[in-house]
């Protein structure tokens, strides 16, 4: 057989083994038997040193077609193969828009959040500003400028997590009171504010006390403040959030920082004053702590005091939350047990 009909032979078995071929490896494999070094061509063409000089060009153009014919068949082979693998991954990719979704489970905010927000609201709608504070406070704002002394004896109530000896966690979102007057431009009309927060004390925890808790902080100082002011916003609040027959009552307390200082009670929500478990056969439920703010702070913020007076108060989220749901441990609020949280989605 001459190496002319040799290439002939391997042309036809080619071009008839490669339409078979289905994946790459094996397209791979017949390149290097057709093509490689010691592949079959490379074999036959190791005859052409015995061709005479007018033959052995001859050769070479045919060997070079047929190396041309088959690579091309080569490339649009590969592609053809590449085209069938997308196609298939896309056919086992289609998405099923008449499957069912998957339901991904929703949360909800923290209970102490909701009431906090509900507060924020009833207060926005009275024209208060909210304003922000911070947990780690100096001593000087959390009780100097709150008319207590370094050596007064009710610090004993509020003892903290101290940080330095003038540093400390805030024991009570009053300190918001007297960095807002330090800012406030009274030329600008009166300050009306709430400060809603996290604050520490050196306390045991029980079910009714915990050593962090909530607080909201409130404050108005204007002109001709009055402790009726302080009593229809109080009243407002409680209306608001336990319902319109809710009555409130001030008993005589004592802040340092307020004066007169008042404790503020809601009638019983659940026996409506009649008195049962819920406000101890009393009635009554304490709140919150109120009172006039005392000419000492407002002066210590540069506020004349014969000119300007101002109520504030302060609650507890937590204390607020427990009544209204029935809660009757404090510690629920801040394990992240997801039975306690879902009941108030
Ligand atoms: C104060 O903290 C005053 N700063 C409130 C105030 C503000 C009075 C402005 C006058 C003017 P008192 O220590 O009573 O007051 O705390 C206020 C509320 O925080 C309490 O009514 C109670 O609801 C809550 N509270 C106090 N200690 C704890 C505690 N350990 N755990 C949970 N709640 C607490």
């Amino acid at each position: 057989m001459t190496l002319q009909e040799k290439i002939a032979d391997l042309r036809t078995s080619a071009l008839e083994k490669l339409p078979k071929i289905a994946d790459e490896k094996t397209l791979n494999d017949f390149r290097v038997s057709v093509l490689g070094k010691k592949g079959e061509l490379t074999d036959i063409l190791k005859g052409m040193k015995d061709l005479s000089n007018e033959e052995r060009p001859k050769l070479g153009a045919l060997a070079n077609e047929f190396r041309d014919e088959i690579t091309s068949l080569l490339e649009s082979k590969k592609s053809e193969i590449e085209a069938t693998i997308i196609a298939k991954k896309l056919e086992n990719e289609t998405l099923d828009v008449t499957l069912p979704g998957k339901k991904v489970a929703k949360g909800n905010r923290h209970i102490l959040t909701q009431t906090t927000e509900e507060i924020e609201d009833i207060f926005l709608g009275m024209g208060y500003q909210i304003v922000d504070g911070y947990e780690v406070e100096t001593d000087y704002y959390n009780f100097e400028r709150m008319n207590l002394p370094k050596d007064h004896p009710a610090r004993d109530m509020q003892d903290t997590f101290y940080i330095t000896s003038d540093i400390l966690l805030r024991t009570h979102t009053s300190p918001v009171q007297a960095r807002t007057m330090d800012a406030h431009d009274f030329t600008k009309g009166p300050l009306k504010m709430i400060s809603p927060g996290r604050v520490y004390r050196r306390d045991t925890d029980d079910a009714t006390h915990s050593h962090q808790f909530h607080q909201i902080e409130g404050l108005v100082i204007d002109e001709n403040i009055a402790m009726s002011d302080l009593k229809g916003t109080l009243d407002t609040l409680v209306k608001k959030m336990f319902g319109a027959e809710r009555k409130i009552r001030l008993r005589p307390s004592y802040f340092p920082f307020t004066e007169p200082s008042v404790e503020a009670d809601i009638s019983c929500f659940k026996c409506g004053g009649k008195g049962c478990n819920v406000c101890k056969m009393t009635g009554w439920i304490e709140v919150l702590g109120a009172g006039m703010v005392h000419p000492n702070v407002l002066e210590m913020a540069g506020i004349d005091s014969t000119k300007y007076s101002g109520f504030a108060f302060g609650l507890g989220q937590e204390r607020i939350a427990m009544l209204r749901y029935g809660i009757n441990d404090i510690r629920g609020f801040y394990l992240g047990d997801a039975r306690m949280s879902e009941q108030f989605k």
